[in-house]
């Protein structure tokens, strides 16, 4: 089937439409970052940098470190430009833009998010990483998708419960990080966290300028579901549709994030730049050891 010009849209070079790039300027390993200043900052440690493109917050530079080749891309903030990223990264790999048709063989991405997050519980050391092997998304955005079979139920029923989550919000969703990518990269290194993704950075992650927000006691509920043991983390605003639609389209993903704030203790990063620094060199050495 021919996909119309309307569904898969290309630039007027063949590029996709808001990446801007075309299927040769993509590697296989992606790092997604939301800032896209932080593009730079992770691609000043490739060896050779072969191709800056961008458009919009879409950022992406591809070059060589140890003779691995990586995208870095940023995604800017939220699930509704990670809609647009994953499927646009899975077309670039998987749709011939000359025929307009799915290849019959599928291609996969290793897809790793280095992000900052608020921690929700005390004891999370401000500067400290965590790899999200849960994600539970209040955005809507799997919810438009042919999804049921990824989700946790359990998970999402037990949280709907304990927080006595309001009708009129999405019915959240509970999705996984690739263990084989996380094993393979970190080998149980770092802390694993279960991360809250919100759909926005002030009233959906319960803060308050001026004005009021629905419940006052979300974080603290938040912070306080314990299912077996099982803890909410941390507040960020992409994991949950990144691992959604990874594995939905068969691509392996795992999130990092940079816990720049505690949400319980009101600590902020006193340098948050440094910080994101080492978890980009981390990252980094992890991907290209062993190369
Ligand atoms: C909010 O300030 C942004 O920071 C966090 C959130 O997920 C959101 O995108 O991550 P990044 O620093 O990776 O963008």
């Amino acid at each position: 089937m021919q996909l119309e010009p309307s569904e898969l849209i290309l630039n007027a070079d063949n590029s996709i439409y808001h990446l801007n790039l075309l299927p040769e300027d993509l590697a296989e390993t992606i790092i997604t970052v939301g800032d896209p200043d932080r593009v730079a900052e992770v691609s000043k440690y490739f060896d050779v940098i072969e191709l800056k493109k961008g458009k919009r917050e879409f950022h992406t530079h591809t070059g060589v470190l140890n003779g691995k080749r990586i995208s870095v891309i940023s995604t800017g903030i939220g699930t509704d430009n990670i809609d647009i990223v994953l499927n646009e990264l899975d077309a670039l790999l998987n749709i011939d833009f000359t025929s307009r048709t799915i290849n019959r063989t599928k291609k996969k991405l290793d897809i790793i998010r280095i992000g900052t997050s608020g921690a929700i519980q005390p004891d999370i050391p401000i500067d400290s990483f965590l790899l999200s092997k849960q994600a539970i998304g209040f955005d809507s955005l799997l919810r438009f998708y042919n999804a049921e079979h990824i989700l946790n139920d359990t998970l999402q029923n037990e949280f709907m419960k304990h927080t006595n989550w309001s009708k009129y919000k999405s019915v959240p969703y509970v999705v996984t990080c690739d263990d084989n990518l996380a094993q393979r990269l970190f080998n149980n290194s770092l802390n694993n966290g279960f991360t809250a993704t919100n759909v926005g950075f002030y009233g959906p992650q319960g803060r308050k300028l001026r004005l009021q927000t629905q419940d006052d006691s979300l974080n603290s509920k938040l912070s306080s579901f314990d299912y077996r043991g099982l803890k909410i983390t941390n507040l960020e605003m992409e994991t949950a549709g990144i691992y959604g639609l990874a594995r939905l389209l068969g691509h392996s993903a795992i999130s990092l994030n940079c816990i720049l704030a505690n949400r319980s203790t009101g600590e902020f990063s006193k340098d948050p730049l440094k910080s994101i620094d080492l978890l980009i060199q981390l990252t980094l050495e992890k991907l290209t050891s062993g190369k």
